[in-house]
């Protein structure tokens, strides 16, 4: 009987320990498992994280192409301003009847600027050139005080055409080496930049005649080009 016993005991204590053992095991593979769950996301992330940056690369190093559109008044100072940018000169200038257009490129952007003429009576033309505008650089002679609200007025009737709805919005307070031209600020103020909604803008004090401001609105314009892009 003790005999029987004592193989019922070593029995028993084999099964418990194989029992023992067989659990530790579970242990270890569902460890295993959580360890290369784990490390797969952390491939993902890795994977993602090179994507970002090389799709960023991509962009940065390819070209885009922008669709600029200037408008503004009469003498407000549209064709010295594309010039200036195009040729580095500044030309002398008739009242535009019709209009411009250069290729200019700035830092990736391939920019098409149409500089349309301003006069009352050939501001009905602007909307033909409204179609696939990526920005619209609108320009302001700020030294003609009296005319200020008139540009207001261009300025919101644009922003209401349908066509012009994704375009961005450049205003270049322009004239700013004469002494009554107001700033950029008061500009930005008068013409109500800062109640626009959904639009993106940005002013530049700017001086076609000098230079001064131009590329300080196209470093803008690039920025905002290229992340809407993105
Ligand atoms: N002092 C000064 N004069 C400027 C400046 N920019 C332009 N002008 C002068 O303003 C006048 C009108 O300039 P334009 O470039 O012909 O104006 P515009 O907007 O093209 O006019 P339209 O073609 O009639 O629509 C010219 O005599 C320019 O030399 C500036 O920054 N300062
Ligand atoms: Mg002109």
């Amino acid at each position: 009987v003790s005999q029987a016993r004592r193989e019922g005991e070593s029995w028993m204590s084999h099964r418990l320990s194989s029992a023992i053992r067989a659990e530790g095991g579970e242990e270890d593979t569902s460890r295993k498992e959580v360890q290369s769950r784990k490390e797969g996301f952390q491939k993902t992330m890795v994977l993602l994280t090179l994507w970002r940056l090389l799709s960023n690369l991509w962009r940065r190093f390819t070209s885009m192409e922008g669709r600029l559109l200037m408008l503004g008044l009469d003498a407000a100072g549209k064709t010295t301003i594309l010039y200036k940018l195009k040729l580095g000169e500044v030309v002398t200038t008739i009242p535009t009847i019709g209009f411009n257009v250069e290729s200019l490129t700035y830092k990736n952007v391939e920019l098409t600027v149409w500089d349309i003429g301003g006069q009352d009576k050939i501001r009905q033309l602007w909307r033909h050139y409204y179609l696939n505008t990526n920005a619209l650089v609108f320009v302001v002679d700020s030294n003609d005080r009296e005319r200020l609200d008139t540009a207001c007025y261009e300025l919101h009737k644009l922003l209401q055409q349908d066509e012009l709805r994704d375009a961005a919005l450049l205003v270049y307070a322009n004239k700013q080496d004469l002494p009554n031209a107001v700033t950029a600020t008061s500009l930005a103020a008068k013409l109500g930049l800062n109640d626009l909604r959904g639009r993106k803008w940005y002013i530049q004090a700017c001086a076609a005649t000098t230079g001064d401001g131009l590329y300080e609105g196209l470093d803008w314009l690039a920025t905002t080009l290229n992340d809407s892009r993105a």
